[in-house]
C-alpha cells in the first residue's frame, strides 16, 4: 500500500485552507494572498484529485459580472490544465458584515431574501463545474442572545431556504445534492444545527429530505465533546453521509482546523478505518488551516501532511484489521454478535415471554463476571497505530 496520494485516493481541498492568510481574532495576516490557480497546480502536484470552493473563494465579493467571468475562465483553465475536478461547493454566507446576523436565518428579511439569491447564483456555477454536493455551513446561523432569536422561527426560515433552494435544484435540473455543515458554536456564540444529531433531526422535517444530508467536519463534533467516529457511523448508518471535512482538534476549546490527525490521533485511526471499510465513496476532503506560524513553504509541507497521515492510518488500520491476534481478541470480545438480532425470526412477545433462558434460567451474575477483553484489543489497535506490530 503506498502512502503517495495519488488521484484515486480522492483527496480535495477547499481554496480557503491553502489559501488562508492566517489573520485570526489577534492578529494580521502572516501570508500574502494566494492565488486559487496557483493552488490549483500546486495541490495537482501533490497529487489531490480536486478542490472546493466558496463563491468568494474564486470570485472577490462584489465583482462586476465581466472580473466574475475572468476569474471563472481562469480556474477552468487551471482546471483543464491539471484535470483537477470540483466534487463540491458552497456559499459565504458569513464573512461579509450583511450575514452578522446570520443569512437563512437573519432576523432581517432583506438579508434572507439577499443570500437566498448568492445561494442560487453558486448553485449554478457549482453545476456548471460538474460539482455534485453543495455544502451549507450556517456559521452565522445563531445568536449570542437568547433574547434576539426565535429559534423555532430561526428553523421554519432554515427549512423554507433549503427547500425553496432545493425546488430550484430539481426544477433546474442540477446533479446536487446538498450537505450540512454542523458546528455548536463559533463564530456566533450558539450556532443552529450545532451537532451531527441536531442536523440528522432538522433534515427529516424537510420536504426534498432525500437530497438534503450531512458534510460533517471532525474538530466541530469535537468541540462538543463528541466521538466524531460515532457521529460518522451514524451519518452512514442513515445513508446521510453525502461528504465530509477532514482536520484535527485538540479538544473542547476554538475551532483549530489543525492537520488532519493532528488533534486525536487514535479517534483518526478509527474514522479511517470506518470510513475505509463503511461503504463511504465520497471524496476525503481537508476543511484545515495551515498553522499561523508557516511560510507558504509550510503551506504545502502541511497539504501533503492531511494526505500522508489518512494514507498511513488507512495503511494500519488495514494492517489491524488482518492482524490474527487482533481477530482473535475481537472474538473475545463478541464484536461481530451485535450484528446478531436479538429475536429469532419471526419471534413474538409471547414466545420471549415463553422463553425461560431469557430470564427465569438466566444468571445474570455468569454474564456480569464476564471479562470482555476490550482494554487488550484496544492496546492492539494503539500498537498498530504506533507501528509497534
Ligand atoms: C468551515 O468549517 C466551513 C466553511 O469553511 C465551509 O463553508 C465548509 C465547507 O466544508 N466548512
Ligand atoms: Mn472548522
Ligand atoms: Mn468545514
Amino acid at each position: 500500500m503506498s502512502v503517495t496520494p495519488t488521484p484515486g485516493d480522492k483527496f480535495t481541498f477547499g481554496l480557503w485552507t491553502v489559501g488562508w492568510p492566517a489573520n485570526d481574532p489577534f492578529g494580521d495576516p502572516t501570508r500574502p494572498a494566494l492565488d486559487p490557480v496557483e493552488s490549483v497546480h500546486r495541490l495537482a502536484e501533490l497529487g489531490a484529485y480536486g478542490v472546493t470552493f466558496h463563491d468568494d473563494d474564486l470570485i472577490p465579493f462584489g465583482s462586476g459580472d465581466a472580473d466574475r467571468a475572468k476569474h471563472i475562465e481562469r480556474f477552468k483553465a487551471a482546471l483543464d490544465e491539471t484535470g483537477l475536478k470540483v466534487p463540491m461547493a458552497t456559499t459565504n454566507l458569513f464573512k461579509h458584515p450583511v450575514f452578522k446576523d446570520g443569512a437563512l436565518t437573519a432576523n432581517d428579511r432583506e438579508v434572507r431574501r439577499y443570500a437566498l439569491r448568492k445561494v442560487m447564483r453558486n448553485l449554478d456555477l457549482a453545476a456548471e463545474l460538474g460539482a455534485d454536493t453543495y455544502v451549507f455551513w450556517g456559521g452565522r446561523e445563531g445568536s449570542e442572545s437568547d433574547a434576539a432569536k426565535d429559534v423555532r422561527a430561526a428553523l421554519d426560515r432554515y427549512r423554507e431556504g433549503l427547500d425553496f433552494l432545493a425546488d430550484y435544484v430539481v426544477e433546474r435540473g442540477y446533479n446536487l445534492r446538498f450537505a450540512l455543515e454542523p458546528k455548536p458554536n463559533e463564530p456566533r456564540g450558539d450556532i443552529l444545527l450545532p451537532t451531527i444529531g441536531h442536523a440528522l433531526g432538522f433534515i427529516s422535517t424537510l420536504e426534498h429530505a432525500d437530497m438534503v444530508g450531512l458534510n460533517p467536519e471532525v474538530g466541530h463534533e469535537q468541540m462538543a465533546g463528541l466521538n466524531f467516529a460515532h457521529g460518522i457511523a451514524q451519518a452512514l448508518w442513515q445513508g446521510k453521509l453525502f461528504h465530509i471535512d477532514l482536520n484535527g482538534q485538540r479538544g473542547i476549546k476554538y475551532d483549530q482546523d489543525l492537520v488532519f490527525g493532528h488533534g486525536d490521533l487514535l479517534n483518526a485511526f478509527f474514522l479511517v478505518d470506518l470510513l475505509e471499510t463503511g461503504g463511504y465513496e465520497g471524496p476525503r476532503h481537508f476543511d484545515y488551516k495551515p498553522a499561523r506560524t508557516e511560510d507558504i513553504t509550510g503551506v504545502w509541507q502541511s497539504a501533503a501532511a492531511n494526505m500522508r497521515t489518512y494514507l498511513l492510518l488507512k495503511e494500519r488500520a488495514a494492517a489491524f484489521r488482518a492482524d490474527a491476534e487482533v481477530q482473535e481478541a475481537l472474538q473475545v470480545a463478541g464484536v461481530a454478535e451485535l450484528s446478531t438480532p436479538t429475536l429469532g425470526a419471526g419471534e413474538t412477545p409471547g414466545d420471549l415471554l415463553a422463553d425461560r433462558s431469557a430470564f427465569e434460567d438466566y444468571d445474570p451474575e455468569i454474564a456480569g463476571a464476564r471479562g470482555k477483553g476490550f482494554v487488550r484489543l484496544n492496546q492492539l489497535a494503539v500498537e498498530h497505530l504506533m507501528g509497534a506490530r
